[in-house]
């Protein structure tokens, strides 16, 4: 069994690591995209595939992160600046005004399906490149 602490450890050591890649240093030491490193820092067992399991355990973490008074739902103060993302607003499928984790969920399932371009109930590197390069084409106004 996994000791839970390291895998919490684990999980602050990925999102410190996805903080700093995230900032404006140039080009990269290595020659991976920032999508790559994501991707193969969610790939827990190494396969080079992202199992719906890996893909859901970093938007979890995140949710219980971020919901500090522990109710189980994000409001738009524990969220700042990523509750004016429209991924908040179209999440927020039952408009009570936060974020529960069923919502955060059922959104990154839907990413999931949708990014599953080969229908093979996972996301190679190339699936996930493709459909963060279509998300964040499409956002740009
Ligand atoms: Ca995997
Ligand atoms: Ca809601
Ligand atoms: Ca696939």
């Amino acid at each position: 069994m996994e000791p839970r602490e390291d895998h919490l450890k684990k999980a602050l050591f990925t999102m410190l690591a996805l903080c700093l890649i995230a900032l404006p240093v140039g080009r990269a030491a290595a020659d991976y995209t920032v999508v790559e490193v994501n991707f193969i820092m969610a790939d827990k067992d190494g396969d080079l595939l992202l199992s719906k399991t890996e893909y859901l355990l970093g938007p979890i973490e995140v949710f219980q992160k971020l919901d500090t008074n522990a109710n189980n739902a994000l409001e738009p103060e524990e969220l700042g600046d990523l509750a004016k993302d429209a991924e908040f607003g179209d999440g927020d499928t039952d408009s009570s005004g936060s974020l529960s984790l069923e919502e955060v969920i059922a959104e990154k399932l839907a990413d999931f399906d949708a990014a599953d371009t080969n229908n093979d109930g996972a996301l190679n590197v190339d699936e996930v490149t493709a459909y963060e390069a279509k998300t964040s084409a499409g956002s740009k106004p």
